[in-house]
């Protein structure tokens, strides 16, 4: 088990034979320079390596007519002219005596990828294949594709294993539209593209690439279309589409197979899509869909140009694939904001393209008013937007069962990389991409353990290999020092467990450990995680973030001063008595719990950039094993990995075992059924998200006040 690597060094053989300044980028080179990034990095030894094989005709039948494949088959035997007369009778595509061969293991290798996840080989994997696959249609090639490698991936998965469900993820900058009119009319297979577009600009220049493309008669909404009209789009862009729009989708759909149309000239540094993402941006995509589909998802390559930025970014998207803890995300999450803004580290010195601001918000609001009619999770969405104020809000909300406290005035949260605690060095890993780091020493394996901490030595759980118990704790008079304030932690097993908590929250902060579970006696439960919060802040965390599901109070005196954002999932109300201070009732309904943690707990999340996250279930946290998994899971991409989960030891020993796996990088298990979120429960979350937007930007998914209204 583990992730699979499929590759075969013959399809480095097909390359451009003539001039033509259109195709010269797709070069053999991609695939080398890809592989041997993997190498040097220790990424590719820790992965299960498979040969790709070739697709057989009739696999390739699975979506080309048998005249085109025949065509193909008989450029093999083609000269340099006819190559290049039949290339020209296509847009953007060469043909070379090793292309047919090349293409049949591009699609073998996808279809192989498949089979290794699909009958338990493999969790999930990567195919780094070429010639790409999604410009391809049933009888032509397109845009440097033969064999439309991911099509024929999912009719695979649907023909042989039976699935009913399958997304597909293009985040190439192009449109796949091969796949989009291949499965325009098919329900079972979901397909999400975001693409540089410029009104039309952009090739493919195609009207079926808007955001109102959204399938055709049973596909009506299995299309999505997600249409860039700027350049320069960033990480907080790619990751506000996958809150607001992707994730949202995908969870309802709750897909049996995620397949990626893994193409990297949507990064940073590429020709062909001028846009900003950073490589780390993959890892957080990648880690974002293993939680979908018991983390099966096949990668396969599509695009990528620019060699450096193509190969960091395979790095990561395999880190992510592995289980590795995602980097932090180099600068201020802020969807579109002027290019010149963007770009730090490395990648700093290129020539920005202006973005308009609020453009990536206006494609992001067309997409979700184009696609609500079809999706349960975006109806009832209401009107709350930027420039909606407090006061405005105030006057309706309390109809509607919400709590509305006009925010003071809030010091703005430090900015990251700000100083840290006077005189102390500072204990964190430094915030700078990852990859720097690892060049130095070359990782071997997972780089970081999982810790708990178990009051009772007998208690059985059946943890992964890589979790570990944290035996190790704070001297005894340290942890009554500690204790002292709270009579419940006075002694015995609890002060025995505060030992261990406080040296396990010093352990993470300074990255010996990635991430801890500990199981608390639940009287001593509140006041542990109050002195967490203080041991945590104290050991150099700057920003802190809590996230308190049940009856628990926000420690009365702790500083409301940007350090620490606390969020509390209990049985009342939606209020924020500041930006850093916020209350959501529980949801019942899995719709209510997905569009609280996709679209409140990760924009706020991402956007605060915390060092550490804490995952408190409490006193009647109400939430079932699958979601408090997702949550943890879901909460381990803003703080690199470093999240301490705080359960109560009863009435769910178990809790903490699972809890434990998906920390280490376990997929979640899926989250049952989908029951969308009563309008009331939707509309009162919406307008806690109006309150909190002027400060968050993550939060927001509309370009401006006024724009269209969802239904
Ligand atoms: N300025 C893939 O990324 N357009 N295909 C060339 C040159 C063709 C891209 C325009 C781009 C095809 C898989
Ligand atoms: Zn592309």
């Amino acid at each position: 088990m583990g992730t699979a690597l499929l590759y075969h060094e013959d399809m480095t053989a097909a390359r451009l034979l003539w001039d033509d300044p259109q195709c010269a980028i797709e070069t053999p080179e991609r695939l080398t320079a890809a592989l041997e990034r993997l190498r040097r990095r220790g990424l590719e030894r820790r992965c299960l390596r498979l040969a790709a094989r070739e697709a057989s005709e009739a696999e390739l039948g699975l979506v080309h007519s048998p005249e085109y494949v025949a065509l193909v088959r008989g450029t093999e035997a083609l000269d340099v002219e006819a190559l290049r007369e039949l290339s020209a009778q296509y847009d953007a595509v060469y043909f070379h005596p090793s292309t047919y061969h090349c293409a049949r293991l591009a699609a073998g290798a996808a279809l192989q990828l498949v089979d290794a996840v699909l009958t338990g080989a493999a969790h999930n994997g990567l195919a780094l294949v070429r010639p790409p696959g999604h410009h391809s249609q049933r009888a032509a090639a397109n845009g440097f594709c033969v064999f439309n490698n991911v099509a024929l991936a999912a009719k695979h998965a649907k023909q042989s294993y039976g699935l009913h469900r399958i997304l597909v993820v293009d985040w190439d900058i192009h449109h796949g539209q091969g796949t989009q009119y291949i499965f325009e009319d098919d329900p079972s297979v979901l397909y999400f593209s975001w693409h540089r577009y410029e009104y039309r600009h952009f090739w493919p220049f195609l009207r079926e690439s808007d955001a109102d493309a959204v399938g055709r008669g049973r596909g009506l909404g299995f299309t999505v279309n997600l249409p860039w009209n700027q350049v320069g789009m960033g990480n907080a862009d790619y990751l506000a589409a996958f809150l607001h729009v992707l994730l949202p989708l995908a969870f309802e759909f709750d897909p049996e197979l995620v397949l990626v149309s893994a193409g990297f000239d949507s990064a940073i540094g590429d020709p062909e899509g001028q846009m900003q993402a950073t490589p780390e941006c993959f890892a957080h995509l990648t880690q974002l869909l293993l939680a979908l589909a018991g983390g099966r998802v096949c990668a396969v390559l599509e695009g990528g140009y620019h060699l450096e930025s193509l190969a960091e970014s395979v790095c990561m998207t395999v880190q992510a694939l592995l289980g590795d803890p995602a980097p932090p995300l180099p600068g201020t999450l802020v969807p579109c904001r002027r290019y010149g803004e963007r770009g730090e580290g490395r990648w700093a010195g290129r020539r920005p393209h202006p973005t308009l601001p609020r453009s990536a918000l206006e494609s992001i609001q067309s997409v979700r008013a184009a696609q609500a009619p079809h999706w349960a999770s975006l109806q009832h969405q209401g009107q709350w937007g930027p420039g909606r104020g407090p006061t405005h809000i105030c006057a309706m909300g309390r109809e509607r069962g919400v709590t509305l406290t006009c925010l003071p005035a809030m010091a703005p949260a430090p900015s990251p990389g700000a100083s840290s605690l006077e005189g102390r060095p500072l204990p964190l890993l430094p915030r700078e991409p990852a990859y720097k780091v690892a060049a130095l020493s070359c990782r071997p394996s997972p780089p970081i353990c999982t810790a708990v901490v178990l009051t009772t030595p007998e208690a059985t759980l059946c943890l992964p290999p890589g979790v570990v118990r944290q035996e190790e704790a704070a001297p005894q008079e340290e942890a009554e020092a500690w204790a002292r304030p709270h009579g419940a932690l006075a002694q015995g097993e609890a002060l025995t467990v505060l030992g261990k908590v406080l040296c396990l929250v010093d352990r993470i902060l300074d990255g010996q450990v990635g991430s801890g579970i500990t199981a608390i006696p639940a009287p001593a439960l509140a006041a542990t995680l109050d002195v967490s919060i203080r041991r945590g802040l104290f050991h150099g965390a700057q920003r802190l973030l809590c996230v308190a599901v049940g009856q628990l109070d926000r420690p009365p005196d702790l500083a409301d001063d940007g350090r620490t954002l606390w969020l509390n999932f209990r049985d009342e109300q939606a209020a924020a008595l500041s930006v850093f201070h916020v209350s959501v009732p529980l949801p019942g309904a899995t719709g209510g719990f997905l569009s609280c943690v996709l679209g409140l707990v990760l924009p706020l999340a991402y956007g605060f950039q915390p060092d550490l996250v804490l995952v408190v279930l409490g006193p009647a946290h109400g939430l079932q094993d699958p979601q408090a998994a997702l949550l943890v899971t879901l909460l381990r991409g803003p703080a690199g990995g470093r999240v301490l989960a705080l359960v109560e030891e009863e009435p769910k020993p178990q809790l903490a075992g699972i809890l434990a796996r998906v920390l280490h990088g376990e997929a979640p298990p899926s989250l049952g059924p989908f029951s969308a979120a009563s309008p009331e429960f939707t509309q009162a979350l919406g307008h806690l998200r109006g309150q909190l937007e002027v400060h968050w930007k993550m939060l927001q998914v509309a370009g401006e006040a006024g724009d269209t209204v969802l239904s």
